[in-house]
């Protein structure tokens, strides 16, 4: 009996394709399962083909998606078309060639994610796998490995590990039997200290500032705090933010907005019990930029060109405002007070 599922037939397929003259670009929009699924595959071609590379789409901010390159040793370059002009065929994990506009120009030799499959864009590679029901692809290339014979050194398997954590948020998000196998797996492998140091890496020593403005610029407002920030670095500043004060006991919601590169963006973080942070961001958003998410967690950008001469700070308040007056409204009673045509 396999500990994992099979792959003997794809795995003939796979290497039918690894040519010993040809050098592979791994291209990945990093996150830290992106970065784990990377060096895996990375780990499977090294030594099958000629060279193997890994460049990533995204500016990577993220503390602990900087921890885990520099402490696991993950040698990933922003991708350039010179970049890219240095390999033969192309790789793509944890995303799917429609997911990002540069990753739209290039023919992929291979894929391998699990987001779902979306009906009318077929995945177009030589070799494709989607397993739609994982929690993380780093699920998946652990099972890779294993079908392989490879058993991931230390580093590898941290950084899988850590893949799999985020994605399914330590399980408390959606999972499959196979992402907690992989993690029983690899917890042979890993190192709890390097583990550790990557979790604890959450902030960055330069926007500390933004907590000592946000403790004097917040408002409490029943059970929600609100904050507007003003210009920042980065917008992953009031993920943080918003993250950090749900902490408090007793609140049910935090709204942190802030200006970055001409856009106003508004990040919601709520308990998942009460309101909808998806809904509301569209309530309060929706017609003047983009705004949506999951109960728990929502964002909204709005061009501040929208905002016409109104500060933001303010243009904030009044839609804040105008939601609560019409919900208000709503639960008046119907008895013609309110001055209302019935
Ligand atoms: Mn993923």
């Amino acid at each position: 009996m396999a500990y994992f599922r099979k792959l003997d037939p794809k795995l003939v397929k796979l290497q039918e394709l690894l040519n010993k003259n040809e050098r592979w670009l791994i291209l990945i929009n990093a996150d830290p399962d992106a970065l784990a699924s990377a060096m895996a595959l990375k780990r499977i071609l090294a030594g099958r083909v000629d060279q193997v590379g890994i460049a990533h789409v995204n500016e990577i901010t993220r503390p602990d998606n900087l921890a885990m390159i520099r402490l696991l040793r993950i040698q990933t370059k922003k991708l350039t078309p010179l970049l890219a002009a240095q390999y033969d065929r192309f790789a793509l994990v944890d995303s799917q060639p429609h997911h990002h506009p540069e990753f739209a120009s290039f023919r992929f030799s291979l894929v391998i994610d699990h987001h779902p499959k979306v009906a009318g864009t077929p995945v177009d590679a030589d070799y494709v796998e989607i397993v739609s029901e994982y929690g993380s692809n780093s699920t998946i290339l652990t099972e890779y490995l294993y079908n392989l014979g490879l058993r991931p050194g230390k580093l590898l398997a941290t950084a899988l590990l850590y893949g799999i954590k985020t994605d399914t948020q330590t399980f408390e998000r959606e999972f499959h039997d196979n992402d907690m196998k992989a993690f029983r797996y690899l917890s042979k492998f890993y190192s709890r200290p390097l583990l550790h140091k990557i979790i604890r890496s959450e902030f960055r020593l330069e926007w500390l500032k933004y907590f000592t403005q946000a403790f004097r610029k917040m408002r409490v407002m029943g059970k929600t705090i609100t904050i507007f920030m003003g210009r920042v670095d980065s917008p992953d500043i009031l993920v943080i933010l918003a993250d950090f004060f749900l902490r408090v006991h007793g609140l049910t919601m935090t709204m942190v907005s802030g200006i970055h590169e001409n856009k106003l963006i508004v990040v919601f973080r709520g308990d998942g019990l009460r309101r909808d942070m998806g809904k509301f961001a569209k309530r309060l958003f929706g017609d003047v930029g983009s705004a949506g998410g999951h109960k728990s967690m929502a964002r909204a950008e709005i061009a501040m060109e929208k905002l016409g001469c109104q500060h933001a700070s303010q243009f904030i308040w009044e839609r804040l405002h105008m939601s609560t007056e019409v919900k208000k409204k709503k639960k008046e009673p119907e008895n013609g007070a309110c001055g209302c045509k019935k």
